[in-house]
């Protein structure tokens, strides 16, 4: 699987449709997958929703798209990919309907594609992925592109019917050696009084997220920062649920090669659930959904102790969720080792360095296997200077998803090796740090 796509909570279940390959673990062959959940924990895998009509405009692959309703009518608009007779990619917007309430069963508009070409004029580097919304009596549609020489771009479109669509204008153009070529997946919603646009940009290989203000025409931000800055969440997408909440998936992609994935059987994952949540520092809040506390099962947890060196945590696992607060105080490092073996050969490293302010997700020797992704992830935490380092991370087999104070996230791969890579421990370096709090669970699976 990649990119989340069409994401709706309808008839109260929530829906996540993504972007599937039903013939092998690589990407190829584009369908939509589909799973239902009623509660954004648990899921029930579905029939595959959308494929490619052979002949169609879609023949080559039913790429990435939303889902909107219009006025009771469950509606998807999703890029159609056809190749030209010279080899290059023709992506048009389609759009398809349901009618059952658990939205198996997709038609396909006869009239497809619902925008024939990119805007005229305009040499553009790819024409796909959509955001789709109604504002004041019109349906507003962006779509992803790039202008080739000029930057990354999203096209606005307005609609009365979802059919019939007329050119408006680029919303904001990229400056391509900050922000790449072309801009994937564009997503926009309201936040607070702010607007957040978020794009994935070829050739970065990570979301950018820009707050500020959008005037029904064009956006102005006023700052940039990547979504998740641990290497592998991309294509993400979001939608309001019933209670008004934004909520998020995206794609974690895999770091192991091809042939590890091919003998694996599968290959890519949807992050967990994040809700943004409006702050008041001019930053994006975002949190794992509270819904997953309900899978948290058996629990330790330690109060108020101060530490140097290691902490041992007494629960182990595979599916974990960690819940702690520390003050760094003396020490230059602190943080938590995950995934550890008895003797250390295998360890995932979350680590805050005090001086430089940076969260980091080492991962040296979080495998023996020499052939898996091991590079370290970090970025700026930005904390003011009493403040505690605050970090909620999940374990789960190969995913490991880091939030810090309310507003960082590192979403990472792993690859452990050994059966008994499993210990937690806390650890200060280089002096005293003070543990306010720490809570461990045991994950419950998602699977009866
Ligand atoms: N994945 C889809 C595209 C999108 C890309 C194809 C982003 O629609 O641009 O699988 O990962």
């Amino acid at each position: 699987m990649n990119d989340p796509n069409g994401l709706i909570q309808w008839r109260g279940q929530y829906h996540l449709f993504y972007q599937y390959n039903p013939h092998a673990p690589v990407w190829g062959s584009i369908h939509w997958g589909h799973a239902i959940s009623d509660d954004l924990v648990h899921w029930r895998d579905m029939p595959i929703a959308l494929e490619p009509t052979p002949g169609g405009v879609d023949e080559y692959g039913v790429f990435s798209g939303c889902a909107v309703d219009d006025t009771g009518v469950p509606t998807i608009l999703y890029t159609g990919v056809r190749m030209l007779a010279d080899g290059a990619r023709l992506e048009l917007p389609c759009l398809a309907t349901s009618s059952d309430d658990d939205l198996r069963t997709w038609h396909k508009y006869p009239r497809n594609p619902v925008i024939t070409s990119p805007p005229p004029g305009v040499d553009v580097l790819g024409f796909r992925d959509h955001s789709v919304w109604n504002e004041d009596g019109s349906w507003h549609q962006l779509i992803g592109s790039g202008i080739r020489g000029v930057g990354g771009t999203v096209f606005l479109y307005r609609s009365p019917d979802l059919r019939y669509w007329e050119y408006v204008q680029p919303i904001l153009i990229g400056d391509p050696s900050q922000t790449g070529e072309m801009w994937e997946c564009p997503d926009l919603f309201r936040l607070g009084d702010e607007h957040v646009l978020m794009v994935s940009p070829i050739p970065l290989r990570k979301t950018l997220y820009f707050m500020g203000s959008f005037n029904g025409h064009r956006f102005s931000p006023r700052s940039e920062a990547v979504l998740d800055a641990g290497g592998y969440l991309y294509a993400p997408q979001s939608f309001t649920d019933s209670q008004g909440r934004r909520i998020m998936f995206g794609w974690l992609w895999e770091g192991r090669d091809e042939s590890a994935q091919r003998a694996a059987g599968w290959a890519g994952v949807m992050s967990l659930p994040r809700a943004f949540v409006p702050r008041t520092d001019g930053r994006l809040g975002v949190q794992p959904a509270p819904e997953l506390q309900s899978l948290r099962k058996q629990h330790t947890s330690l109060r108020d102790v101060s530490f140097e060196s290691q902490v041992m945590v007494d629960l182990r696992g595979v599916a974990l969720e960690l819940v702690a607060e520390i003050s760094p105080g003396a020490a230059t490092h602190v943080g938590v080792r995950i995934l550890c073996a008895p003797d250390g050969t295998e360890q995932t490293v979350i680590r805050y360095d005090a001086a430089s302010d940076l969260l980091s997700i080492d991962r040296h020797r979080s495998s023996l296997d020499l052939a898996v992704d091991r590079e370290e992830h970090s970025t700026h935490l930005g904390l003011s200077t009493a403040e505690p380092l605050r970090l909620q991370v999940f374990v789960d087999h190969s995913v490991v998803e880091v939030f810090a104070n309310g507003h960082t996230c590192l979403a990472s791969r792993v690859y452990p090796t050994r059966p008994d890579s499993l210990g937690v421990e806390l650890f200060a370096d280089g002096g005293t740090a003070r543990l306010t709090s720490l809570d461990v669970w045991e994950m419950a699976s998602i699977w009866p």
